[in-house]
């Protein structure tokens, strides 16, 4: 792919300055922080690549579908703005608006998970199987193991193991299992994506046990770029057309609108089915809002339902996908380990590799991103051990194959020349690799223990 493929289809109207610090900043900052980026202060970020979540740039249609916000209590219009266009472009019947993805994850959890029931799914996501848990479920891990493997270059890494589906019926039997949870792009794999033929077969599988299917639909949009680039028979059929055809097969959905549709703040719980859309109502209106706001203001949905049209777009998908694909060609080029293939909305370095000297059980992943922040300014995300959290029978630490440092490119934000930074900042840690110690933790609060954490080095 040459630089000028992937070129955005965008120009800039506006810009928002950031600032310079020295190594010496830095330095006291990340102590400050407990060796935690979560609680460094934004401020002192040069290049923001913590997350992807509600940190895209809004078009000016979005902004000028903020000042169409309908702010009343009840029926706002922007509301049946948003419902209209999920059901357009998702094809789901019903909406329920919250807060953002985690709120309609209560919801979901709260309405078809009962205690000692079992939830499928292709790989875990930290929000989702604490919610399934604080509903009496147990996650059960059912991608295909290819997906553990960082070096593994297969192009459909989020596809499910049906045989693992079944083994999960014969030991528990298909009354203990309310759904098979399937996330597209699957985040904790390295944005990997499923295949539709692979969805089929999932489809198929829940039909003939009569379970439901649901969709984490919070990065639809990419999957369905990778769908188009690698499987059969998809290369001339639209990225909307094949998120539409992806979406069709499920029965619900959850979807954090703060990734793939732009937002700064958004999410709904989206199903076909009128009885379960009864009861998510009544429960939306004890934790999030009425059920025609859930969480949301009437403009933050009017600028959700415009950016759910501009996310479909191919120029924009193809824009934004070419993006993180630059950047890890290149880190992979200079001879950084990444995990292949490169993922849909973040590059993710391994840290097993990148620091063999720092066993697992001292963070290799969290000391990482604290270092690569301390030498650049530039900051990013643990998702290895300290994400996995604790098993939450034996209390034990879980242990993913897979302990990385995720830099995650925020949409429509960064340009070239901030990539190109990256790189030379992840090659000037790889230099210095052997200075980079070990971390423990000096506060481990006991769920989502990553977002507020607080470690010390090991000398
Ligand atoms: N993902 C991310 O940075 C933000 C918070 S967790 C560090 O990747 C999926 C696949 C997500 C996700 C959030 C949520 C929760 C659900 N599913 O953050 O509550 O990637 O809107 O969504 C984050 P909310």
């Amino acid at each position: 792919m040459t630089i000028r493929d992937w070129a955005e289809p965008y120009k800039i109207k506006m810009v928002e300055l950031i600032k310079m610090t020295s190594r010496e900043d830095r330095l006291n900052a990340i102590r400050e922080a407990g060796y935690n980026t979560f609680l460094l202060r934004s401020e002192d970020v040069y290049i923001d690549l913590l997350t992807d979540s509600g940190t895209g740039a809004m078009s000016d249609r979005q902004w000028a579908g903020l000042m169409m916000g309908d702010e009343a209590y009840a029926g706002s219009r922007n509301f049946y703005d948003l419902r209209d266009t999920v059901e357009e472009y998702y094809s789901y019947k019903y909406t329920v608006p919250c807060h953002q993805g985690r709120g309609a994850e209560n919801i979901l959890s709260q309405c078809l998970i009962k205690e000692g029931d079992f939830v499928p799914g292709n790989m875990y996501f930290t929000t989702t199987r604490l919610h399934q848990e604080l509903a009496g479920g147990t996650f059960i891990d059912v991608i295909i193991d290819e997906a553990h493997d960082a070096e593994s270059e297969h192009p459909f890494k989020g596809d499910v193991d049906i045989s693992k589906l079944d083994a999960l019926v014969d030991e528990v039997g298909a009354d203990k299992i309310p759904y098979v949870c399937i996330a597209t792009c699957v985040n904790m794999a390295g944005g990997q994506p499923i295949s539709l033929a692979n969805l089929k077969l999932v489809r198929q599988w829940c039909d003939q046990h009569d379970i439901l299917l649901v969709h984490d639909m919070t990065r639809v949009a990419e999957n369905a770029h990778f769908i188009q680039q690698r499987e059969e028979g998809y290369r001339d059929t639209s990225v909307k057309d094949i998120v539409y055809e992806i979406c069709a097969l499920t029965d619900a959905a959850t979807m954090s609108a703060k990734k793939d549709a732009m937002v700064n703040i958004g999410g709904f719980l989206a199903m076909n089915d009128a009885k379960f859309y009864e009861q998510a109502c009544a429960l939306v209106v004890v934790y999030e809002g009425l059920h025609t706001y859930g969480g949301m203001a009437g403009r933050d949905m009017q600028a959700l339902a415009i950016g759910i049209t501009e996310s479909v777009q191919d120029d924009h998908i193809h824009a934004r996908v070419g993006q993180v694909q630059y950047l890890g060609r290149r880190l992979r080029e200079s001879g950084i380990p990444i995990v292949n293939p490169i993922g849909g909305h973040a590059v993710f370095l391994n840290a097993t590799k990148m620091l063999p000297h720092i066993e697992q059980d001292h963070f290799p992943a969290q000391a990482l991103a604290a270092a690569l922040y301390v030498e650049s300014g530039v900051r990013s995300m643990e998702r290895g051990i300290v994400s996995a959290g604790r098993n939450k029978e034996t209390g034990e630490n879980y242990k993913p194959n897979l302990e990385l440092v995720r830099l995650t490119i925020p949409r429509r934000v960064y340009t070239q020349a901030h990539m190109d930074v990256v790189v030379g900042a992840v090659q000037e840690v790889m230099e210095r690799r052997d200075e980079v110690k070990g971390l423990r933790f000096t506060y481990e609060p006991e769920v989502l223990r990553f977002f507020q954490a607080r470690f010390e080095q090991i000398d």
